[in-house]
């Protein structure tokens, strides 16, 4: 016999675009039309629009663009604007910030200007894809959740490319655009500091990476496991017995003796992803500033033995 299996979505909707509520909202923002797409309802609704653009929307197309095309013209530029060798270096080049003598202070564009300009426009970008985020879900009546979370990831962005690189007294600090070059960063910085393993808020911040693989696959896996029950219907679930939110609660409760509830596990996820970020913002701007060798600083702390 076989086994009902669920792992994609099944459901492709196909009827008169749903075009979303009216009350209150700035519909003049609104893109005017709908499309469906199979693969679109593979992954999750098939219907593709309308997409609210409005202000902020426009700045942050905008400026995104400006950073992206800045980076792609330097890379064109150190490509000696040869087509065939932009796409065998593409990966491998970048746009860097400033040498360690010029400081904060404003460059030549060759020199890092370009870096600079470039920063710019993508802080403004980032900045305004977030207040994008709040708006919309207060023109929704939602709460700011998303933004709050985004504002988390938002952290460790500015910790790297601004507030530490500002504390140190240097732009040469900051991070490179570029594929692999921005690895080579990564690696160096962990180097330069005596080992990022033996900093404790880089391990916390691993802990709530990994931990967020973990819960998001045990929660995916218990709903996708119940939607043969209609599991996926969260409302009418949370409140009846015998329903599919109760074995599910239930398979945990036997298996480790406790269950989230259908409320609780998305404040656990909401908590986890959000701790990535804020711990790791925490241990990169402790970085230089406050401890110059974690490893030295672990040995202190009875962390890493004494050699
Ligand atoms: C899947 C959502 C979609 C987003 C994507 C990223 C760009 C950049 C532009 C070259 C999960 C779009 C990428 C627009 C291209 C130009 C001009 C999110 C999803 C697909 N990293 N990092 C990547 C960024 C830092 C590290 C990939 C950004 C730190 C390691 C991608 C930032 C450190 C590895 C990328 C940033 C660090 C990567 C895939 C900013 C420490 C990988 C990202 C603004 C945290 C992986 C070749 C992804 C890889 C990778 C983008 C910061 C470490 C290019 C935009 C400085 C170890 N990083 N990164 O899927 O394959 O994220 O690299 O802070 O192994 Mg990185
Ligand atoms: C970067 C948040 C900002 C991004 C924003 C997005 C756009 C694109 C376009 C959609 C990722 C802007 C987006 C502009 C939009 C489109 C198309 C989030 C970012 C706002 N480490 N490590 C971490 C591990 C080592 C190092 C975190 C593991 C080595 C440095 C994470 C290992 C060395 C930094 C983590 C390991 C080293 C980190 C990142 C193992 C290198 C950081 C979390 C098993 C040799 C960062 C405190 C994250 C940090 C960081 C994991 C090893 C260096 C938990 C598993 C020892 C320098 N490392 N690491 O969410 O916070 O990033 O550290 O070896 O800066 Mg590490």
């Amino acid at each position: 016999m076989a086994e009902y299996q669920n792992i994609f979505t099944q459901v492709q909707v196909r009827a008169a675009p749903e075009m979303g509520m009216v009350e209150n909202v700035d519909l003049g923002n609104r893109t005017k039309s709908a499309a469906f797409s199979n693969l679109v309802g593979w992954l999750g609704n098939a219907q593709l629009g309308p997409v609210y653009l409005g202000t902020f929307g426009v700045i942050s197309l905008a400026t995104g663009l400006i950073w992206f095309m800045m980076v792609g013209a330097w890379f064109w530029h150190l490509a000696d604007y040869n087509a065939a060798v932009f796409m065998r270096d593409l990966f491998w080049m970048a746009l860097e910030p400033p040498a360690p003598e010029y400081g904060l202070s404003i460059p030549p564009m060759a020199e890092g200007g370009l870096w600079l300009l470039a920063s710019f426009f993508l802080l403004i970008s980032v900045m305004a894809w977030w207040v994008r985020t709040y708006l919309r879900a207060e023109a929704l009546g939602m709460g700011k959740h998303v933004a709050w979370a985004f504002a988390g990831a938002i952290w460790l962005f500015l910790v790297l490319g601004l507030i530490r690189p500002v504390l140190m007294g240097s732009w040469s600090e900051a991070v490179p655009y570029g594929i692999f070059p921005h690895l080579d960063w990564t690696n160096l910085f962990s180097l330069t500091y005596g080992n990022l393993f033996y900093n404790p808020f880089h391990a916390l911040s691993i802990v709530f990476l990994y931990g967020s693989a973990l819960l998001f696959a045990m929660h995916g896996a218990t709903i996708l496991a119940v939607t043969r029950l209609g599991g996926d219907r969260e409302l009418e679930q949370i409140v009846d017995r015998g329903t599919a939110s109760e074995r599910a609660a239930l398979f945990w409760r036997w298996t480790m003796g406790f269950n989230a509830t259908m409320e609780g596990i998305h404040r656990w996820a909401w908590w986890f992803a959000v701790l990535v970020t804020v711990t790791g913002g925490i241990g990169i701007l402790l970085t230089g500033t406050v401890v110059d060798n974690w490893y030295v600083w672990a040995q202190e702390h009875g962390y890493a033995p004494l050699d």
